[in-house]
């Protein structure tokens, strides 16, 4: 398998209750080591944009309210099959119905706050990376 970069969010519920740290040391644990990092607080501007694929959604005021209602980290995460792996440790989207042991299941509340956010494929995380990263910083 090759070595694969993908994008996370710890969303702001995680990082308001303390768990930014078990979810980055989860990470690492399951083989995803952090290449870029850096913590900030989105603007509505930024929250519309990266989630503009919802933007018809009935959630998708309500995700922006959340997204841009505190700090957040994004990562840029490297490792074996990343954006699999990382879907894997991440669970299923509901935190209440994700699998026991994933950090959704561990550190988030609801479908809503649900701790982390990670790409679903190779054009998404391409475009993720770009959108919260500058190449020098990759
Ligand atoms: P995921 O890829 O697992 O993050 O899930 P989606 O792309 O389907 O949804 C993106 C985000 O929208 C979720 F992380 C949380 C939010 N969401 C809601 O708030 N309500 C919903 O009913 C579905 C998703």
């Amino acid at each position: 398998m090759a070595k694969e970069r993908t994008f996370s969010i710890i969303k702001p519920d995680a990082v308001a209750s303390g768990k930014s740290g078990a979810i980055i040391q989860h990470l690492i644990d399951g083989g995803l080591r952090p290449v870029a990092m850096k913590m900030m607080h989105m603007t509505d501007r930024e929250a519309k944009g990266f989630y503009h694929v919802h933007r018809e959604r009935p959630f998708f005021g309500e995700l922006v309210k959340f997204m841009t209602s505190g700090p957040c980290i994004v990562q840029v995460l490297e490792g074996e099959n990343a954006i699999a792996r990382n879907r894997e440790l991440m669970g299923a989207t509901d935190s209440k119905k994700a699998e026991a042991g994933t950090i959704r299941q561990k550190f988030g509340v609801d479908i809503e706050k649900n701790a982390v956010h990670g790409s679903d494929a190779p054009e998404t995380a391409a475009f993720e990376m770009g959108f919260f990263f500058a190449g020098k910083e990759l």
